[in-house]
């Protein structure tokens, strides 16, 4: 199609609601789904509006039905307790992957995080590869573990076309100096949700979710490798970091300092 049709679920998050605007901007029809959010996508701001769960099957079959890609950014973005950290992130990934199959829709962009590998190390004078091994550092970055892995299923038994985002930090600014490092801008966010959902990008492929930082620890080379050119680097802020933060680190791992908080309890 012309304008290819995306489902984008978590339309009304903190993510969605800066990517929507810049997709439709691209040239795309996007289809939202999110929970009754107040201040959540209004009439207009998307082509079709749908209110509803993810882990709710006859929701998410209706908003699968007929579209080119999905996005999928539903659920919870930090710690949280296990039931409903395991309900909405892990049980309604599966609702969606499992829907498309149904829907005969094979392309999906999952939103996981830096803290899938939140406890690795922060490497000095090489950049981490984006397949760098699962090491969550909290039950929400093992819901983004068990997600990727979810959808490696689903490429590889229900031949499914996945792009696991790893995002770092997207904000509107890199907000400290960890920041720096793991910023993904939102221009450099469409960038890098329109290079994953084109057609010709196949089978699975894991990438990093971050701008192209002078800090950054993380390799370009598998986002450049699907055609995720970012043209945005925090360094432009960092002036301004130092001058608020000073330039001590918090801590010495990818994830920062979701460790410190208790398995379970909201961060
Ligand atoms: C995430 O996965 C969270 O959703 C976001 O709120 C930030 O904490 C981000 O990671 C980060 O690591 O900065």
């Amino acid at each position: 199609t012309e304008h290819p049709l995306l489902l984008v679920t978590g339309a009304a998050g903190g993510l969605g609601r800066e990517l929507v605007p810049r997709l439709r901007a691209g040239g795309f029809r996007v289809r939202s789904l999110d929970l009754p959010t107040p201040g959540g996508a209004a009439d207009g701001e998307c082509d079709e509006v749908l209110v509803g769960s993810v882990t709710d099957t006859d929701v998410v079959d209706r908003a699968v039905a007929g579209v080119d890609a999905v996005v999928h950014l539903a659920g919870l973005s930090k710690e949280r307790a296990w039931p409903d950290v395991l309900q909405a992130n892990v049980h309604g990934t599966w609702v969606l992957l499992d829907a498309c199959v149904r829907a005969g829709v094979t392309k999906v962009v999952f939103a996981s995080s830096n803290h899938a590998v939140g406890l690795t190390g922060r490497p000095e004078g090489e950049l981490l590869a984006a397949d760098t091994p699962f090491r969550a550092d909290s039950y929400y970055g093992w819901s983004k573990t068990a997600g990727e892995s979810l959808c490696r299923l689903f490429v590889d038994r229900a031949g499914l076309d996945v792009v696991v985002l790893r995002i770092g930090s997207c904000f509107p600014h890199p907000g400290g100096v960890r920041g720096l490092s793991t910023w993904m801008s939102y221009d450099d966010c469409a960038r890098l949700v329109t290079a994953a959902v084109a057609p010709q990008v196949t089978g699975w492929h894991c990438v990093w979710g971050v701008s192209a930082n002078t800090r950054r620890w993380w390799s370009l080379a598998e986002g450049e490798a699907i055609g995720y050119h970012p043209q945005d680097d925090s360094e432009q802020f960092a002036a301004e970091v130092f001058a608020a933060e000073g330039p001590q680190e918090d801590d010495d791992l990818v994830g920062g300092d979701f460790h410190r908080t208790p398995l379970g309890e909201p961060n």
